[in-house]
């Protein structure tokens, strides 16, 4: 069971920090595909705060290495604030993107409450890509390739010391699966920065299962946990409504597993759903599947079951019956 059991909706429809146009009507998608109504069907009580708003998407190429920087920025103060406050009120914010350089302001408010309340932090990152990219080694500017980045103090200062501490985030504290596309010069600067990948040879050699077990290992018991979860974590095949999509991804099987991973900790405290695309997908069902995924991150199970049964129950329980 998660702790806290009300949750907020907070939409922010905008793609500033994307390369594609189209996550910005992401927000709306998820409302379409049922999120709330699925939501309370996991018992929880659910806010829809609606959608922030911001500055239109001036489509600007690179300036200083950053497109559209100045609009990033006023986006994730909205963030920020929003994601912020719905903490102070002791409710678990879920935060609709959007492109994901907008996990900035939630994250660093994140962080901020963490600091405030003395809680760690973990932050559990689902996504193709690491995120880690700077002006120096993004190829586009475009800042959804940056926020993982960012929060780690490496970044333009109105969003690297957003929250009040530069870093927001430690590296140790983040751990990232499902990786399968990093830039050349990023996976330098990951690699000098002890992050911890479990890219998807990871997965395969290991499985998936024991992936997870690592990535949400050594947490404290009152720990915070927060996901940022990109969509294109997920394989194309299942999920093709994302600006940049990465072939060789989670299978439905391996997603549900890892949302039901994520469940069992009990310690699922926020979460950021990103760079949903509904302009590239198809009859909505890359929403819809979304949708269902989260739902098993706050505990919807085909069995009722306390923790994950024993070989000796399933034994038991396939020469009986259930
Ligand atoms: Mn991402």
């Amino acid at each position: 069971m998660s702790k806290a059991r009300m949750v907020s909706l907070i939409g922010a429809p905008t793609d500033v920090g994307a390369s594609d146009r189209g996550a910005s009507m992401g927000p709306e998608a998820l409302r379409v595909a049922g999120l709330d109504a699925g939501l309370r069907g996991c018992g929880l009580t659910v806010e829809d705060l609606g959608n922030l708003s911001g500055p239109p998407n001036p489509g600007v190429r690179k300036v200083d290495g950053y497109r559209n920087l100045t609009e990033v920025v006023a986006w994730n103060g909205a963030v920020y604030e929003a994601v912020h406050a719905e903490l102070i009120r002791g409710r678990l914010p879920i935060l609709l993107g959007g492109d994901h350089s907008l996990s900035v302001g939630s994250i660093a408010a994140v962080a901020r409450h963490c600091r405030d309340t003395r809680k760690s932090l973990r932050v559990l990152w689902l996504d193709a890509h690491t995120d880690f990219n700077t002006r120096e080694l993004s190829p586009s500017g475009s800042l959804h390739g940056m926020p993982l980045s960012i929060l780690c103090g490496f970044g333009p200062p109105e969003l690297a010391a957003m929250g009040g501490a530069r870093p927001a985030v430690k590296p140790h504290w983040v751990r990232q699966v499902g990786i399968r596309s990093v830039d050349a010069g990023e996976r330098e600067f990951v690699h000098a920065q002890n992050l911890e990948v479990l890219d998807m040879r990871c997965v395969d050699e290991i499985g998936i299962r024991r992936a997870m077990e690592i990535a949400l290992d050594d947490m404290d018991e009152d720990g915070h946990l927060h996901v940022s979860f990109d969509v294109d974590f997920l394989d194309p095949e299942i999920a093709p409504g994302v600006g940049t999509t990465v072939p060789g991804g989670m299978t439905y099987r391996e997603a549900q597993l890892c949302m039901e991973m994520i469940a069992d900790t009990g310690r699922i405290a926020s979460l950021d759903i990103m760079e949903l695309n509904p302009a590239l997908d198809v009859r909505n069902k890359t929403a819809i599947i979304t949708v269902e995924l989260v739902q098993s991150m706050f505990g919807k199970s085909t069995l009722l079951r306390e923790r994950p049964r024993t070989p000796r129950a399933l034994a038991l329980q396939h020469e009986y019956g259930p």
